[in-house]
């Protein structure tokens, strides 16, 4: 193939987009509870050892471009739209009314806030340092995004702690840190129960999100469920008011089944809020968008969350790659993200439905027959040996429904 022109390369990663085919419309996506945060689509492409690949971009950009691909919601973090020096001070309220014109004239809605604690030098020792004015800082800053969220119409607000943690042993005592660090949530919901009443709305919903390494070393809380265990420790005076905000990497990051961190998380009722991406097992967080490195593994997920109902937001935490460009991240990242999300969805409703997925699963119940002698574990085994190859056969026809064999796809050998 001949080189291809500068000008002719957009409009030919069109017409292959095109060619792909099978898209949804702007309509079609409105319709599921998307959310695309403000730093995913701003995401310039640099890490510690790479530098930048794309240029800076606002919040009207990034709100005008979900709203031609159809995600409904959007989500920020403070200092995402406001800088550190700016916030508490009249800056933050003239940069708050743009967003919320800029909101309004494209039919978005911002669904979360969240606070960063993790970047700015003052959280070198974490949100939770033995300074008490560093945590005097951070109780501030937790309560100033909620006054955020109230001022948006948000009704999430996220935590990830971040830096909540060290490199080296011995300065910090964990169980104090922990403590303090439950103090700034308690900041936050007390700040959100005054607001609420203030502003005649519902207090939001207050979502934990852990990650098991990265910022630092040692993390504190390091998975969803160390953060039920902060939750229900005692050291939080709402918990009726905070629960989870699971990442489906992070959860995958450290080892388990996302989905059975999820079931963790739904059987305490603390299910909030979803960060939806992809990466692999015992690496750092990639933050691959959704379905492009485990979509089985993904339409169980979806299953799971289907079959118990949740309703909550799934918000697009990944980062376009590096490789792609700002017309990329808008014509192909986030629309083809939001389309795997949609059709992985759909396809666990299918699953829900499919008569032999059905069959099997009502037959693993019936079990076998009752052997007269409960205590004989040989006899029970017996009894419902042949239905365990079931387990496989479940397996394999979720393979087949992620492939489309379902729906008669075959290939012709
Ligand atoms: C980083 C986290 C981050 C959070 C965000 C929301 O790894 O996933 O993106 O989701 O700070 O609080
Ligand atoms: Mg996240
Ligand atoms: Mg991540």
């Amino acid at each position: 193939m001949a080189a291809i022109p500068v000008d002719q390369q957009q409009p030919l990663v069109e017409r292959l987009m095109s060619a792909c085919e099978g898209s949804y419309t702007p309509d079609q996506r409105r319709k599921y509870f998307i959310t695309g945060p403000q730093w995913a689509a701003a995401y310039e492409g640099h890490s510690l050892f790479q530098d930048k690949t794309r240029e800076t971009l606002g919040f009207e950009r990034v709100i005008e471009e979900y709203a031609r691909i159809g995600i409904g919601y959007w989500c920020t973090h403070d200092t995402d739209v406001i800088p550190t020096t700016a916030l508490g001070h009249d800056g933050q309220e003239e940069i708050i009314g743009r967003i919320g014109e800029s909101l309004k004239k494209n039919g978005l809605k911002c669904s979360m806030v969240t606070t960063e604690t993790f970047h700015n030098a003052v959280w070198a020792a974490s949100p939770a340092a033995h300074a008490d004015q560093v945590r005097e800082y951070a109780n501030w800053r937790v309560e100033n995004t909620v006054a955020i969220g109230h001022q948006l119409g948000a009704q999430y607000a996220v935590y990830w702690p971040g830096a909540l943690g060290y490199f080296i042993q011995g300065a910090m005592d964990e169980l104090q840190t922990l403590k303090w660090y439950a103090e700034c949530i308690n900041a936050a919901c007390a700040k959100d129960i005054e607001l609420a009443k203030k502003h005649n709305r519902a207090t939001l919903k207050h979502c934990m999100e852990a990650k098991p390494f990265e910022p630092v070393a040692e993390i504190l809380l390091p998975t969803s469920d160390s953060m039920l265990a902060l939750i229900f420790s005692g050291l939080i005076k709402h918990p009726a008011m905070v629960g989870l905000n699971p990442e489906y990497l992070h959860e995958l990051m450290w080892g388990t089944a996302p989905r059975a961190a999820l079931a963790r998380a739904l059987m305490c009722g603390k299910l909030f809020h979803f960060d939806i991406n992809d990466g692999y097992s015992g690496k750092h967080d990639v933050d691959i968008a959704i379905g492009l490195v485990n979509p089985l593994d993904w339409l169980n997920v979806f299953v799971l969350l289907r079959s118990y109902g949740y309703s909550g937001p799934f918000n697009l935490d990944y980062k376009p790659p590096r490789t792609t460009s700002v017309h990329g991240v808008f014509h192909v990242s986030f629309p083809t993200a939001v389309d795997r999300f949609i059709t992985l969805w759909e396809m666990a409703g299918e699953a829900l439905t499919d008569p032999i997925l059905q069959q099997a699963t009502d037959a693993l119940k019936a079990g076998g027959p009752r052997v007269a002698n409960g205590l004989d574990a040989a006899a029970i085994t017996a009894a419902n040996k042949e239905l365990l190859s079931l387990h496989e056969l479940i397996s394999h026809r979720l393979f087949q429904i992620l492939i489309g064999q379902n729906k008669g796809r075959t290939f012709s050998v």
